[in-house]
């Protein structure tokens, strides 16, 4: 959805993430202890404390808060999984940074390979702070995955798609990568498989991200997905 985010809020948040990430406000992941490609070795190699994502965006500051629940963001959620929104407290819910020099390669993936639920129905609202195109680094998705079934053998054991298959390449050969500007949002089903290359700028990408699912749909319990509550919007 185009321009979904009006400039004033999309210039707030974005110098709201930046004063978060020059001071290195926890709790953040690091690049280092992802391993993805192009991620610096260990915490100790150059470029060993770049942050990726500026965790716990909801407990940081209102203003994520504000924006996770509000109605141009919740009014499309409940059009596509139902009136009761609750929104995760434990997935995504962060400001996804892609520094210049230490970002990694995030490999074709789908959401859900570590969430568990009920139902595997979630959505990812993903919203752009600032120009995300294939040089920073933007998402982007094979469309219609969320309703494909996968064999365990089409996945390594990490659950990323296996490039060296011609099925999984012949999928790949249809991807999107929509630029996106600042105030964009995508809205994406959590079995949609994305990916997501290296920014190759000298500017810091962010993305504010947010992950949804129905009152109904309720983590299993024991797992992760249940470690913390969900606030109902
Ligand atoms: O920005 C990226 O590298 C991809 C992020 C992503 O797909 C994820 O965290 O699930």
């Amino acid at each position: 959805m185009r321009r979904l985010a009006a400039p004033a809020r999309v210039r707030a948040l974005r110098e709201l993430a930046q004063i978060h990430l020059a001071a290195t406000i926890g709790p953040v992941e690091l690049e280092a202890d992802l391993r993805y490609p192009g991620a610096p070795a260990s915490r100790e190699a150059l470029g060993g404390t770049t942050t990726r994502r500026l965790l716990q965006a909801t407990a940081r500051h209102p203003a994520f808060r504000d924006w996770a629940c509000t109605p141009e963001v919740v009014t499309p959620l409940r059009q596509l999984i139902g009136p009761e929104v609750m929104l995760s407290q434990v997935h995504h819910n962060c400001v996804m940074t892609k520094q210049p020099r230490f970002s990694s390669v995030t490999r074709w993936h789908q959401d859900i390979r570590y969430w568990s639920y009920q139902r595997p129905e979630l959505i990812s609202v993903w919203l752009a702070l600032g120009h995300e195109s294939a040089e920073n680094g933007c998402l982007s998705f094979l469309p219609g995955t969320h309703a494909m079934e996968f064999a365990r053998e089409q996945l390594d054991e990490a659950m990323f798609l296996r490039e060296d298959l011609a099925f999984n390449q012949a999928l790949i050969s249809k991807c999107l990568t929509p630029a996106l500007e600042a105030g964009d949002v995508v809205f994406f089903h959590c079995r949609t498989f994305h990916a997501a290359g290296d920014n190759r700028t000298d500017e810091v990408k962010l993305s504010l991200v947010f992950t949804y699912h129905a009152a109904d749909n309720h983590p299993l319990p024991g797992t992760r997905s249940a470690s913390v509550a969900p606030v109902a919007i």
